[in-house]
């Protein structure tokens, strides 16, 4: 048989050295042990005898069985659902007037990028839409060495001082004894940590707001949460807070939807950004930055220490300063997203840290837990870690090592080699650590500056549209109605939401069924609101990406149909025929129009819009059938953009909806139907239509 040499290696010339330990698609090859021996058969064992004992000496299984025991690494503690993407960076126009680092400076350079988008709470396993914080990990592969901005899709952090942070972590996972409940903080644990810890008050606020169940990876705004330092040339700094802005505009499901999601596709989110990058639709992101004067770290009523504030773009503006651009999607999960090692410690000249003491125990764990999880030091050889630029030094052996050292010295100061590797100055690109002075007693305890936890919770939800506003207070009632203990309820109401905002407070505590208590006098400061807070606007109608259901059963017109297909898809929309079964369905104009997809094996809410096609006998088809009905009828629900083309309309009343009203588009003409439905999609959602509660 002729073996072919056939190459599938993603072409990237920047990231040849890290995809270095690449194996090629086996298409053509012999199947091989590890040890490169072609193997005869790897179906039977090996046996004395047809109905006879298995033979020890046979090194196929042996090896085989023993590689499967150990194809499960341990997944992080935090953060095990991830999905990720390969792409670049690239800077606007160079910022040399904030900072050193190399890959700032240059608008016709492309960084190589891998980021990782993530779940908290949940384990690998989980489901993508539970409501949780998104991490956010980008690692960029820089020239002069790795910069990792490991964040979030949050700007604020449950806690000031990472020494509280595996308690907070403890109270948010499963109950040690009953392993339950999963990927969820609607339980005791969390609720009474939080009730106990009232810096956990403005975070609570985004957890419990849209900004939890994101729509998608790609519409999420991103936050390095905590305040870094840029240098520039001569050494001076400036503060900096670092922001992801979503080209697709920040946008998020309703929780019911997220709720049914999470059965119908776990997968949503990892399948979503998947096929769009497949689709030839890169995800993209402007790098912001807010840039801050040193002396001015206090000026603002709160410190630029305490990761528990943000500092509202209306005061200090967002500067976007370069495009991300992922438009590649992993070859294998397991050697990339798995394997990956982000560390808020890997920094490149330029770029240095604070005294943030979230921040700062986040310095020691990162590099730590990648020992236990990876399984030993040498990790950063991995395919996926591996920088870009050359790496020198006596680091050697342990579990794991890739690379062969050559070279006759292993230590440093040495003459035996030379002398060789040396530290380079700053002027040859060796880091130098910003010289902040530095001087106090050793304390435990946190600044006066860290003490007010309420202001910023009251600005978040004071810049809350209605709408918000209200999934907020229900978000609320879910997860405390979820508590077993009265206790816990009514400790977050007195304690965390009276201080927050009575009104909050009173909603809330009405749906949960505890009374009142005293404001906690909580001694708040007047903030104005920041209307970049709310994601209820839509800035930028687009529809580029959005997944669109067409019902249409036997007997739909199909020209109509294709019309306002190709209207959609010339829009980037995403479209797919749902019909009573798969396959070619026949159209009542003549043709057939294909059905990618059945009412028995899709559910509305994968779906970012719904359009009814129109056709007599399709529509008494489908308003004959529970499931399209319901299909419909939940789109409403949700708020989502429906069409009906003619006779479609029908099929609106047979589930009880009207014909007409926000985001509900009708008619008979096709084109000027199809205008208008996209002009809807564009608008996310019609909130104007959700459905009241008492
Ligand atoms: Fe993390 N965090 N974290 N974290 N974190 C981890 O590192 C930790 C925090 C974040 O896709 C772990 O490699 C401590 C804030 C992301 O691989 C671990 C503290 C923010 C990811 C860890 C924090 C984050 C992690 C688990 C408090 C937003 C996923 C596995 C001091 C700015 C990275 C791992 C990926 C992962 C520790 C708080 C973001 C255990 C101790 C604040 C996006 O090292």
């Amino acid at each position: 048989m002729p073996v072919s040499r056939k190459p599938v290696r993603p072409k990237s010339d920047a990231k040849e050295a890290q995809l270095e330990g690449f194996r090629e698609d086996p298409t053509g090859q012999f199947l091989t042990t590890d040890q490169g021996v072609r193997v005869a058969s790897t179906d039977d064992s090996l046996r004395a005898g047809d109905r006879g004992p298995t033979l020890l000496e046979d090194f196929h299984l042996r090896e085989k069985i023993m590689r499967f025991d150990h194809e499960r690494i341990p997944e992080r503690v935090v953060h095990a659902r991830g999905a990720g993407a390969h792409g670049h960076f690239q800077v606007y126009e160079s910022l040399a007037r904030y900072t050193s680092a190399g890959f700032l400076q240059d608008p016709t350079k492309q960084t190589p990028v891998f980021v990782r988008f993530s779940t908290v709470v949940g384990s690998r396993g989980s489901a993508d839409t539970v409501r949780d914080v998104r991490g956010f990990a980008v690692k960029f592969y820089t020239e002069q060495g790795n910069f990792d901005l490991v964040g979030n899709n949050m700007p604020v952090f449950f806690i000031q001082d990472g020494i509280k942070f595996p308690d907070l972590v403890h109270a948010l996972k499963p109950n040690p004894r009953k392993e339950i409940p999963q990927a969820q903080s609607a339980h005791d644990s969390f609720w009474d940590f939080v009730s106990l810890t009232p810096e956990t008050a403005h975070m609570v606020m985004w957890v419990m707001s849209d900004r939890s169940i994101p729509r998608s990876y790609r519409m999420m705004e991103g936050f390095g949460v905590h305040t870094f330092r840029l240098i520039d040339a001569e050494g001076v700094a400036r503060l900096v807070k670092f922001h992801w802005k979503p080209l697709l505009g920040a946008h998020s499901l309703v929780w019911e939807e997220a709720q049914q999601i999470a059965g119908k596709d776990p997968d949503y989110h990892r399948r979503d950004l998947w096929e769009a990058i497949e689709s030839g639709n890169p995800a993209e992101w402007e790098l912001g930055m807010q840039i801050i004067a040193e002396a001015d770290a206090l000026k603002y009523g709160f410190d630029l220490l305490d990761s528990t504030k943000l500092l509202p773009e209306e005061i200090v503006p967002v500067e976007r300063v370069g495009k991300m651009t992922l438009n590649r999607n992993p070859v294998n999960f397991f050697a990339e997203v798995e394997q990956v090692a982000f560390c808020i410690g890997n920094v490149v000249p330029g770029i240095d840290f604070t005294n943030d003491p979230l921040l700062q125990a986040r310095l020691f764990s990162y590099l730590d837990t990648q020992l236990t999880r990876l399984g030993g030091p040498n990790f950063a050889e991995l395919p996926i870690n591996r920088p870009i630029a050359p790496v020198h030094n006596h680091q050697h052996d342990g579990f794991g090592r890739h690379t062969i050292n050559a070279g006759t010295a292993n230590y440093s100061p040495n003459s035996i080699g030379d002398g060789f590797p040396k530290p380079a100055t700053p002027a040859q690109g060796g880091y130098a650590h910003y010289a902040e002075r530095v001087a106090g007693h050793v304390v435990r305890g946190r600044s006066p500056s860290f003490q007010d936890h309420f202001t910023q919770a009251r600005m978040f939800l004071d810049s809350q549209s209605p709408v918000e506003r209200a999934h907020l207070t229900d978000a609320l009632s879910f997860e405390l109605g979820k508590c077993e203990r009265e206790e816990v309820r009514k400790r977050v109401v007195d304690v965390i939401l009276m201080a927050i905002d009575p009104r909050l407070a009173a909603d809330v505590a009405k749906a949960i069924g505890v009374p009142v208590g005293k404001s906690p006098g909580t001694g708040m400061k007047a903030q104005k609101p920041s209307p970049a807070l709310s994601i209820a606007m839509v800035k930028d109608p687009k529809i580029v990406t959005r997944k669109i259901a067409i019902l249409a059963a036997p007997g739909h017109h199909g020209q109509s149909l294709a019309l306002v297909k190709a209207t959609l898809e010339k829009g980037g929309a995403s479209v797919e025929v749902v019909s009573t079964a798969l396959g070619d369905v026949p159209a009542a104009d003549g043709g057939v129009t294909r059905a990618v997809r059945s009412l028995l094996n899709t559910p509305s809410v994968v779906y970012d819009a719904i359009m009814v096609a129109d056709g007599d006998a399709s529509v008494a088809v489908l308003a004959a059938d529970d499931d399209a009905c319901r299909f419909v009828k939940e789109g409403f629900r949700h708020c989502k953009s429906l069409a009906a083309l003619g006779a479609g309309a029908r099929l609106l009343q047979a589930a009880g909806l009207p014909s007409e009203g926000a985001g509900i588009v009708t008619g008979t003409a096709a084109g000027e139907l199809a205008k208008r439905f996209v002009e809807a999609i564009g608008q996310h959602r019609h909130w104007a239509r959700e459905r009241k509660r008492s």
